[in-house]
């Protein structure tokens, strides 16, 4: 691999070149999964927005099409930005879509496709009827945006939800409708958060109590539960919260208020924003795509004509123990790339020891390991931890730092002289009211020799329950991507990252253990991934 492929992805969606950002419409149609996304078709930086388009049978082999959407309008001459499709109970698709004009206002608009028969549906009519929706009074006209996929309530009418700010408040407005073309503003907004800036890509989906079955977006019932996500813009990460959404008061709740939208939970602590969810009717299950954009400069970006991937694309389900947590984990298809394996089992980490994997050299891996989860006398004092009393940082000093239990996990990406690693591990410490608390980090402090990276540590609190006496990982490692499912995906965090020498055949996993407690394994297994080579337009 020369160096301006270095990086491209093997198992990961991304059109043969160019610039490219949020999912936009996900959906299933006539045997084929379509994924639309933000694309500039003049390079690899932001602008010119596009919807890129591709369909795949499975989700994992993609032929790129043609753009679906251009700017070539009044309203959205300054770019066709995000929205979702909703699939009419007839059976077609509808886009809605923000188009920006030229002088930057955000409005909401309809495309339909051509040709119905077409399973590709390749090209798209823009209702003649647009702007549908121009922002209402009180909301600046940037700041009105990324229409949800619509439901039906009761009455057969339908609902959307609209990203916006108020000043510094964010907000969902709720519009309605009778014929998913004309929309009224509803007096209630479903949901807002004082001073939490702009609300980006809202998702908004009905999920179910038990099991991994999940509902089409249209389903409401007692038991049914909802997810409400908000990409922040403020920090650049998708935050969602479990709850319900009652009908006659037209709102959301939170079940658990301490994890509202604001607060706790975002569905990767790494670089995954603006996704985009759909119902899978083939399967029966809730798909979420999300966008990763690069760690490297524009600079580079432009050297290699490129910029973002999607992320594996994760079915989500409610994490039933905790009742307001998601899981999160690779579509089931990805398995299917899977080839030679290497496996060990009851595997004894020292104090400060690192186990090399034999036989996991490569760029495009998929990794599971578990952990016993350490015996933690609870007799320690807080001085024991290592951090005299200061609140766990991971940022600071990443896998370098040592304490009690942890950092134990895998180095991915590394070279034999370690001059290149990646580490994606558990740290078990003390929080400031004695109570142990779980982290997960990825460290990308040491990722690559090359300069102007962006090598943030990412890392939060893993939720562990009493009766898990174990920590579980799985990793997919695709050159310039890691994405980290902890605890059976209750948390993930995906990184970027650009090793130089650390590639291919000098690529290797490591188990390490820098804490000063042994720490076993129960097991690890690392899949070669097969390549999936996206089919360029013809
Ligand atoms: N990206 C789109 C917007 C959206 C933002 C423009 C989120 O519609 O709010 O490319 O990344």
């Amino acid at each position: 691999r020369s160096q301006p492929l270095l990086y491209r992805s093997s198992f990961h969606f991304q059109p043969p070149k160019n610039w490219m950002n949020d999912p936009n419409g996900p959906m299933y149609y006539k045997g084929f999964y379509h994924i639309f996304y933000q694309y500039n078709p003049g390079g690899a930086v932001w602008g010119n927005l596009t919807w890129g388009h591709a369909v795949s049978r499975d989700l994992v082999h993609w032929r790129d099409l043609e753009p679906a959407l251009k700017p070539d309008q009044w309203y959205d001459n300054g770019g066709v930005w995000s929205g979702s499709v909703t699939i009419c109970p007839d059976g077609s698709p509808i886009i809605l879509y923000t188009g920006v004009a030229d002088d930057l206002e955000q409005s909401q608009n309809i495309a339909v496709p051509e040709d119905l028969s077409d399973p590709f549906l390749r090209r798209w009519v823009k209702n003649p009827e647009n702007p549908v929706l121009r922002h209402p009074v009180g909301i600046d006209k940037e700041d009105f945006r990324d229409p949800t996929t619509a439901w039906q309530v009761d009455d057969g009418s339908w609902r959307i939800l609209i990203g916006a700010k108020m000043e510094r408040d964010g907000m969902a407005l709720l519009y309605k409708s009778r014929d998913l073309r004309h929309w009224e503003l509803d007096e209630n907004v479903l949901h807002t958060v004082p001073d939490s800036g702009m609300w980006e890509c809202l998702d908004f989906f009905p999920i179910a109590p038990f099991g991994r079955e999940a509902f089409d977006t249209s389903i409401n019932g007692p038991n049914v539960k909802h997810v409400l996500k908000v990409s922040f813009f403020d920090d650049k990460h998708d935050h969602y919260a479990v709850g319900t959404y009652n009908l006659s008061t037209e709102s959301f709740s939170p079940i658990n208020p301490a994890l509202d939208i604001q607060h706790g939970l975002h569905y990767d602590y790494g670089k995954f924003y603006a996704s985009k969810s759909f119902y899978d009717p083939v399967k029966k299950r809730r798909i979420v795509w999300g966008w990763s954009n690069e760690s490297d400069s524009e600079a580079q970006d432009i050297a290699k004509g490129w910029a973002s991937l999607q992320a594996i694309p994760r079915s989500l389900w409610l994490d039933t123990a905790l009742g307001d947590n998601l899981i999160q984990a690779p579509v089931e298809e990805v398995d299917g790339l899977r080839g030679s394996k290497v496996s060990q089992t009851y595997v004894n980490m020292e104090a400060g020891s690192v186990v090399k994997i034999d036989g996991s050299s490569g760029g495009q891996l998929d990794i599971e390991v578990t952990f016993e989860y350490p015996y933690i006398s609870k007799t320690l004092t807080i001085e024991d931890n290592g951090h005299q009393n200061e609140p766990f940082d991971c940022g600071n000093g990443g896998s370098a730092q040592r304490g009690l239990y942890g950092p134990f996990g895998l180095l991915v990406l590394t070279d034999d002289a370690f001059q290149e690693q990646t580490a994606v591990f558990f740290y078990i410490s003390q929080d400031t009211d004695h109570h142990w608390v779980t982290h997960f980090c990825s460290d990308q402090s040491r990722s690559s020799l090359l300069p102007d990276l962006d090598t943030t540590v990412f890392w939060s609190d893993v939720r562990v329950l009493p009766t898990e006496n174990f920590l579980s990982l799985r990793v997919l490692v695709d050159h310039s991507i890691v994405e980290s499912f902890v605890q059976g995906g209750r948390m993930a965090i995906t990184s970027r990252v650009y090793p130089k020498e650390a590639v291919d055949d000098q690529a290797h996993v490591f188990l390490f253990n820098n804490g000063t407690t042994p720490i076993k394994v129960r097991s690890i297994n690392v899949w070669q991934m097969q390549s999936i080579n996206v089919i360029p337009l013809v």
